[in-house]
């Protein structure tokens, strides 16, 4: 349609009647009331909390629409390269408040509200969390998309639109986690643009046969489903750009089998359409296992496979030879679940650019990135040869399993050359893992297509160099193999979350906030201030209204009453055996059997404490489950005894989510990331925590080392066993096991304690202790004796209140590094070279 003009009418007209942004309360006003009447078809009388929030959610994305447009056509005319974040899981949590907060219209939408006689706080707490995403991987997919927009990049992400996201968590009466869906979209979702116009054929199963002698191909069989684009527009903070997030819904092809319709099988007729809604009907809720399901390999497929059409027909809309890919676009690999973009993009190149493998192979290598999330074993994906099989399509010449096998040959002979006869190694490295059935190995593809490997904290990324891909090193050289250490987003974790915080941070630095909140080294100004003891006040009185926040939260969701007097000491995050949340629910049962074997008077010189967890396990998580159950059912009995509830007390909140995060994290004194040395990759609470002035109580591992570095050691509370230690530590478990009451007769008196049924039936639990009596390969015999020291020094130091805010503080200022906007400039600039992009401001 080039010959075409544009506009079509006058222009100037176009230019007239175009949108603009909301800044006044009065223009917010009308437009909030013209939802309320043209998008709700409600009035002044039948409007409630939730339809307020949808009728200013429809005017905030109005306003976000207008930014968005801009962005997206200045993105189109500037035609910079471009990057694109793949990943499975997008954990967004609320919008609204931090859409407001990004425009800059918060004060001004509040005042709009309140004029139509709601409260801008009450409406926020209608909004359901978008959930989709585990833990920690999501959240930072979710933190880079701000941060990118934030920071002028032109970077899209691209994933799916689960119609169910995380489950939610319920307790049952015994303790049990039980599981319930999340209808998230119900309501339906004011953030999201249906691109119904936007849309990708994908194909299943199914055979291909040559057509004569030509190479081509027919296809018949299989199953086709369309891919359809769901646009979620991300604003940055203090700027006009505002970036994309395209999420995919699948779709039947065709409404349903007319065939089997006009035949009277109308059960028939439907079922295909059923099977290809399914793809994106439900995000997998297992963290660090894979199961090989043959549904999660069908979402895999079908997401890269769209994504994949939809990158290289905007590359095509540029004109320019295909051999310039890798110049216009970047591809960024969240873990190795969108691996197969790799033999996807191959086959697009060889099969229907008709490239020549070697030159198809450079575009490949050059436009991939892979991060990778985690050591652990049971993570590692692999699939199953079969399955891929089964499932990819077959095409003429090429097919995916093929192009993986043909990829793979080529790199083994590299590798022979480079090792001549290392056998063992060439089984190492090789993609495809012998046995029956032959897997897949998801990492060793991605690493073989990819321009730069990289872990997530400093630690980790030196463990995947010299354990999971040592090999890999040997072969390419350790450049390949770089590290960018996690960050959190700063608008969210501070200013949105703890708002009284961050305006007496602008106060004190005389600064405005978008300045800081842009550039989180400037925190370090509240160095100066530590001396002052009228902002030491304002700090402390801060996080006592944080705490009472959350105690109010306790309070209307569970009906229980929280001591704000005492210590918030809290750990939030996924159940995992290797988070160790046992280390910490034992050290609770110490801690209770300490002060029930004290005087009354002994007690009172105590330091009382409230212990929070929140997290979700993997339903099908046996030992992460009972260990939650544990710990409901430990608060049980020690919130009731008398003797000791004034000290002790214990809160397991179920459904833990962005939103809770928000609210707990504001309000910690200490926060728990205790995890076995070497196995938690980064971790990201850890910096929210501090962020927000919460110390830090943690093992020598991941991020908590780097933290450690920014606020001075002084500042931190470290113990347990170091990373080099744990292989021994573990083989001497196997082979010279020492008894439990030998190596620490404090954490022998607490198990018994549990199997005796002093927290009701004590041989529910005895699977869980066993794993901790028997090969205990997370250490917690190891680490609990230094533990409960550390316990105590944390006591010790909240005793000097003056003290502890003065470290409060500084660990704040000392933030800086954390920001995701730190990581995202170094992916930008270190990995994918693309360039800052702003939208002019008219
Ligand atoms: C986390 N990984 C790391 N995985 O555990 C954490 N896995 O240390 C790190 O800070 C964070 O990634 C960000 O880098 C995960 O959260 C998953 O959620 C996951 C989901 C599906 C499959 C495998």
């Amino acid at each position: 349609s080039g010959k075409e003009k544009w506009p079509r009418g006058e222009e100037k007209i176009w230019k007239e009647c175009s949108r603009h942004l909301d800044e006044d309360v009065q223009s917010i006003t009308k437009s909030v009331v013209n939802h309320v009447q043209t998008s709700l078809a409600r009035q002044a009388y039948n409007i409630d909390d939730l339809g307020a929030y949808q009728a200013a959610a429809l005017s905030v994305r109005d306003n976000l629409l207008v930014n968005w447009n801009d962005t997206q056509l200045h993105y189109t005319r500037k035609a910079p390269k471009r990057a694109y974040y793949l990943s499975l899981e997008f954990l967004m949590g609320r919008t609204l408040d931090n859409a407001l907060l990004n425009l800059g219209l918060k004060s001004q939408y509040k005042d709009g509200i309140k004029e139509l006689g709601f409260s801008l706080e009450d409406i926020l707490e209608q909004e359901r969390d978008a959930a989709l995403g585990n833990g920690g991987l999501g959240r930072l997919a979710a933190c880079y998309l701000d941060s990118s927009a934030s920071q002028d990049l032109p970077l899209w992400g691209y994933g799916l639109r689960y119609k169910y996201g995380i489950f939610q968590q319920l307790i049952s009466p015994e303790g049990n986690q039980l599981e319930a869906p999340d209808p998230w979209l119900d309501n339906q979702n004011p953030w999201e643009l249906p691109r119904l116009d936007v849309t990708y054929d994908v194909r299943f199963y199914g055979h291909a046969e040559r057509i004569g002698e030509t190479g081509r191909a027919t296809w018949s069989g299989g199953q086709e489903v369309l891919a359809v684009a769901y646009d979620v527009m991300i604003p940055g903070c203090g700027t006009k750009n505002t970036n994309n997030l395209r999420l995919w819904e699948s779709k039947p092809k065709r409404g349903f089998d007319l065939n089997s319709f006009n035949a009277g099988n109308y059960e028939g007729a439907v079922e295909s359409s059923n099977s290809a809604a399914a793809i994106t009907s439900v995000l997998y809720p297992n963290d660090h296992t894979t199961f090989g399901k043959e549904l999660r390999l069908k979402q895999q497929y079908f997401w890269t496979a769209a994504s994949l059409a939809d990158i290289l027909r905007r590359f095509k809309n540029l004109g320019k030879p295909i051999s310039e890919f890798p110049d216009f676009v970047a591809i960024q690999l969240n873990d190795t679940h969108p691996t197969l973009a790799i033999p996807e993009l191959m086959r697009i190149l060889v099969d229907e650019e008709e490239l020549r493998w070697d030159k198809a192979w450079e575009i490949v290598t050059n436009t991939f990135f892979f991060t990778n999330h985690t050591v652990l074993p049971e993570a590692l994906e692999k699939w199953p040869v079969p399955l891929l099989e089964h499932l990819l399509p077959r095409r003429v010449p090429e097919r995916h399993l093929q192009i993986i096998y043909d990829i793979n040959m080529q790199f083994l002979q590299a590798v022979e050359k480079k090792f001549p006869g290392d056998r063992d190694r060439l089984a190492r490295m090789s993609i495809i893992e012998e046995g029956v059935p032959k897997q897949v190995r998801m990492a060793n593809l991605a690493c073989i297509g990819d321009r730069k490997v990289n872990g997530v904290a400093e630690l980790h990324s030196e463990l995947v160099r010299t354990t999971i891909m040592k090999d890999f090193v040997e072969f390419y050289g350790v450049s390949k193999f770089a590290n960018v250490t996690n960050g959190i987003t700063p608008r969210r974790w501070l200013d949105q979350c703890n708002p009284e915080l961050s305006t007496l941070i602008s106060k004190t630095l005389g600064i405005d906030k978008t300045v800081w909140l842009k550039d989180l080294t400037k925190l370090e100004g509240l160095l100066a201030h530590t001396e002052d003891k009228k902002f030491r006040d304002e700090w402390a009185a801060i996080k006592q209204r944080n705490k009472e926040r959350l105690a109010h939260h306790v309070q209307t969701t569970l009906g229980l009453t929280v001591n704000t007097h005492a210590m918030f000491d809290v750990q939030i995050k996924r159940l995992h055996e290797y988070k160790r949340q046992t280390l910490n629910i034992l050290g609770v049962i110490h801690r209770y059997l300490t002060l029930k074997a004290m005087t009354p008077e002994e007690r009172k010189k105590t330091n009382p404490r409230v212990v929070f967890f929140a997290g979700k396990a993997a339903p099908a998580y046996y030992i992460a489950k009972l260990t939650i159950r544990l710990i409901v059912n430990v608060a049980r009995v020690i919130n009731d005894d008398p003797d000791t509830k004034n000290y002790l007390s214990l809160y397991f909140l179920p459904d833990y989510s962005v939103s809770l995060a928000e609210v707990l994290i504001p309000a910690s004194d200490i926060s728990q990331h205790i995890s076995t040395a070497g196995t938690e990759a980064s971790g990201t609470s850890n910096m929210k925590f501090c962020l927000n002035g919460g110390l830090l109580l943690g093992t020598v591992d991941g991020a908590n080392i780097e933290i450690a570095e920014e606020v001075g050691e002084s500042n931190v509370f470290f113990f347990g066993h170091l990373t080099p230690a744990v292989e021994d530590l573990r083989y001497q478990h196997l082979y010279h096991p020492v008894p439990v009451e030998e190596k620490s007769p404090a954490l022998a008196n607490v198990l018994n304690q549990v199997s005796a049924g002093l927290f009701g039936d004590g041989g529910v639990y005895e699977p869980l202790l066993n794993t901790i009596r028997q090969s205990d390969y997370y250490l917690i015999t190891d680490d609990f004796d230094s533990y409960i020291s550390a316990l105590n020094m944390v006591d010790e130091a909240y005793l000097d209140k003056d003290e502890w805010v003065k470290k409060s503080i500084r660990t704040t200022a000392k933030m800086g590094k954390f920001s995701s906007d730190r990581a995202i400039m170094d992916y930008a600039q270190e990995y994918w070279n693309i360039e800052q992009t702003p939208v002019p401001s008219s």
